[in-house]
């Protein structure tokens, strides 16, 4: 794991000093390597209905609709990484079905794609609790597609296998700035990451999901994952699981950096937070996993890279860990940013927390979009925060002026970096395959 973060900090600094940061979104399909970006689709219609002529090169339902289903049909029949635009719609999924190949119920992925929607408050997929939303496939076990989600909401997801709102069995799954929410299976009740598949999300919101519907086996609320799935600047809240693992059911390896976990329950009474197996491995770095019940981690013990704060141990054995600590975490809650986050509280311990050595100042926002690190507590050095959430700068008032002689907080906002946050999208989609290969080889 050590070489990974080695890897991600020589990446990001390269990346910054050839200026790669600066190329538009709508380059970053080309500069994948290896993959042929062919045609891009900007879905007009918020209706679901099926493209007439698959392969055609053309999205449209027969009426002249490019609606999200006729755009997913046509990228799958035509070769290479497409890319679909969705603007500030609900696009709500009402053909009931089973199929493969996205002509009914979910919306079956079987060629690279990117999705890009306007932000995850503005683009919402709605499956209206008659099916899941993607699943990812390609009937090859030989090669694994790559695609890459950004900027939308999926919600009220169904499935009855694996992966409420996302199934990828052996895959490679790209999430930016997404928030899954309400959605349901027996198993992974947001996403399910199979034996085979790999999974980088960031800046997400994986929330209220459940795993339910086959007693004795419902485990991971939020996510399930037997692959490679790495949460960066994440936040995992509000998800149950029957059985096993509330927020994070793992039985492959997990990797969390900047994420906070919390909130999340079984109803068996077991560990919320995350829960795995023999055989399995989490890492985590700069992580708060906080305030799940009936505890934060079960199973197999979470293995620390350093600056993790818990509520109840989770085997925080690393120095500068922080077990058996309360972190103050406000209310799953609009913070400023597309999705929602965990504020830190006033007095938080977890404010200038972490370290600025390892992905801090290379990632250098927070979930929200707002730079980090920042100095939160007011002692003259920015310092990243531990969880998904940078805390505002303290601001210091003059003596006399309110009479406290003290500080406060400054009132929460967004210090203006979306954009910096766009530029990101391309080294991080980049960095998918290598992390898998990073992981791989530990
Ligand atoms: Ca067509
Ligand atoms: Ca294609
Ligand atoms: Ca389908
Ligand atoms: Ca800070």
């Amino acid at each position: 794991m050590r070489r990974l973060f080695g890897f991600i900090n020589a990446y990001y600094t390269s990346a910054l000093r050839s200026g790669m940061l600066a190329l538009a979104v709508g380059i970053f399909a080309l500069s994948v390597p290896g993959v042929v970006s062919a045609a891009e689709f900007v879905v007009d219609s918020a209706i679901d209905a099926v493209d007439d002529n698959p392969g055609d090169g053309i999205c449209d339902d027969g009426s002249g609709n490019c609606t999200l289903r006729a755009a997913v049909m046509e990228s799958n029949a035509l070769a290479g990484q497409d890319e679909i635009i969705l603007s500030d719609e609900i696009y709500l999924i009402t053909i009931p079905g089973t199929d493969d190949v996205a002509a009914d119920g979910d919306l079956d992925i079987r060629d690279s794609l990117i999705i890009q929607g306007a932000g995850a408050d503005e683009t919402v997929i709605d499956a209206g609790n008659i099916t899941r939303v993607f699943h990812l496939l390609d009937d090859d076990d030989l090669s694994q597609i790559e695609v890459g989600i950004l900027g939308l909401t999926i919600q009220n997801s169904v499935a009855g296998n694996a992966g409420g709102a996302i199934r990828n069995v052996s895959e490679v799954l790209f999430l930016e700035g997404v928030n899954i929410q309400d959605s349901t299976a027996p198993r992974g009740g947001g996403i399910y990451v199979g034996p085979d598949g790999g999974a980088t999300i960031f800046s997400s919101a994986i929330i209220n999901n459940s795993a339910t519907d086959d007693p004795g086996e419902e485990r991971g609320g939020g996510i399930f994952n037997s692959g490679e799935t790495v949460v960066l600047n994440t936040t995992i809240s509000g998800n149950t699981a029957g059985d096993l693992g509330g927020g994070i059911f793992n039985e492959g390896d997990f990797v969390s950096i900047f994420s906070t976990i919390a909130g999340n329950v079984t109803e068996a009474g077991l560990a919320g937070g995350i829960h795995q197996i023999v055989g399995s491995g989490a890492q985590f770095f700069g992580t708060i996993i906080a305030d799940n019940s009936t505890g934060d981690c079960g199973g197999i013990l979470v293995e620390s890279l350093g600056y993790n704060m818990s509520t109840t141990g989770c085997n925080l054995i690393d120095p500068t860990d922080s077990p058996d600590t309360d972190p103050l975490l406000g209310p799953l809650q609009d913070n400023g940013g597309p999705t929602l986050t965990h504020a830190l509280q006033e007095g938080s311990p977890a404010v200038d927390f972490a370290d600025n050595e390892l992905f801090c100042l290379d990632v250098g926002i927070d979930q929200r979009g707002t730079i980090r690190p920042v100095d939160g507590d007011g002692d003259g050095t920015a310092i990243c925060d531990a969880g998904a959430f940078e805390a505002d700068p303290v601001v210091v008032i003059p003596d006399g002026d309110d009479g406290s002689g003290g500080c406060s907080m400054a009132e929460p906002g967004v210090s203006g970096a979306g954009a910096l946050a766009a530029y990101l999208l391309i080294p991080l989609f980049m960095l998918i395959a290598r992390i898998r290969r990073s992981l791989g080889s530990l």
